[in-house]
């Protein structure tokens, strides 16, 4: 007990160099019953002078959770999502998004959906996002 609590002592110390990573804005597309699939967006800021990267996600709202990011119209899987020291990264409708796969119910506006973050250096941060209507126009195909 001691030694680990040695070593978080230590941690904190180093601390000064880490990221600080604020999430804000998040929320996630209502969906029409029939389809199994939406995606979570927000704007995550790393206030701190490191650079981290967004690595996994989770949610209560689907079995599977991925990170994907929108080019010429078609999705695709990203292995992470990087966020710049002192700087944001924004993920919205036709780019950057977390994707939720095999939706366990469906979403309706005004629900919220419990997001888990994991990133590489700050680790997990838990995020509430509610479900709103998508601004219309961005088509999401698969
Ligand atoms: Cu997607």
């Amino acid at each position: 007990m001691r030694k680990l609590l040695s070593a978080v002592v230590l941690f904190a110390g180093v601390a000064v160099a880490q990221p600080r990573i604020e999430v804000r804005d998040a929320w996630v597309r209502e969906v029409p019953p029939a389809s199994k699939m939406s995606a979570a967006y927000m704007v995550i800021e790393n206030k701190g002078n490191q650079p981290d990267k967004l690595i996994d996600a989770k949610n209560n709202a689907s079995e599977v959770t991925e990170l994907h990011e929108t080019v010429e119209g078609k999705m695709r899987k990203v292995k992470a999502i990087e966020v710049p020291a002192n700087g944001r990264t924004e993920l919205k409708p036709g780019g950057l998004h977390i994707m939720l796969i095999n939706l366990k119910r469906p979403l309706k506006e005004g629900e919220t959906v419990e997001l888990v973050l994991k990133f590489e250096k700050a680790g997990e941060v838990k995020v509430n996002a509610p479900v709103r209507k998508g601004a219309g126009g961005h088509r999401h195909s698969h």
